[in-house]
């Protein structure tokens, strides 16, 4: 029998869960190796070894090893995509794959940032600390992350596109899963109310 591939990281970890979507949809079995965040074992020699920047995840497919997350993503779409037939990457067709990458850019360097604060107050520091919610970022971040949507509003009802890249289903939509799940279950999740496209993506 040949050994299931490994996610380093639990579901619980967002940059892991985005792994784990993309092997849900090309229909994978993996394993999950739990890494216990609060014992810093991620800081640990053992977990140095997988992901050198000390991180979670990390990846393994048999011999081979890989840490961050989209690149992670990537390789598993590109290697286990056939048998799924799954297309999320378009690299058969080089305008959907750039816009596919235009929109997997967008998100880690556009996109998180902006909801980043909100992540790290409202979920991620409310599940450490009980609540406790700095009053700085609770104030100035929607007006960030308003900025951006208004943006993919203004693309998705001009593209008439349900989806980022095009009329398909890619990796630049799953990559905004991960944190997006967490902020709507935040009170900021009215935040999308105003952007029916966005909404309805
Ligand atoms: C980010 C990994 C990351 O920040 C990726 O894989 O996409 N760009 C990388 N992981 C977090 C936990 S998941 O949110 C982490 O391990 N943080 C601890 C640290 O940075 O020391």
């Amino acid at each position: 029998m040949m050994a299931l591939v490994k996610v380093f990281g639990t579901a619980d970890f967002v940059n892991a869960a985005r792994v784990m979507a993309c092997l849900e949809e090309v229909g994978m079995e993996y394993e999950v190796v739990e890494v216990d965040y609060s014992a810093i074992e991620h800081k640990g020699p053992q977990h140095l070894a997988r992901n050198p920047f000390g991180q979670i995840p990390a990846f393994q497919d048999g011999d081979k090893m890989l840490f961050e997350s989209r690149a992670i993503a990537k390789y598993v779409l590109r290697k286990y995509s056939k048998s799924a037939q799954v297309d999320m990457l378009r690299e058969g067709n080089p305008e959907e794959a750039a816009m596919v990458d235009v929109w997997t850019e967008v998100e880690a360097h556009t996109y998180l940032p902006a909801i980043a604060p909100i992540f790290y107050e409202c979920v991620v520091y409310a599940a450490e600390h009980g609540t406790s919610t700095n009053q700085k970022v609770v104030e100035e971040s929607p007006e960030k992350v308003k900025k951006v949507l208004d943006v993919y509003e203004a693309h998705l009802s001009k593209s008439k596109h349900l989806y980022l890249a095009g009329d398909f289903f890619s990796l630049a939509d799953l990559n905004h899963v991960p944190y997006t799940f967490h902020i709507m279950s935040t009170p900021h999740a009215s935040l999308f109310d105003s952007y029916p496209h966005v909404k309805a993506w």
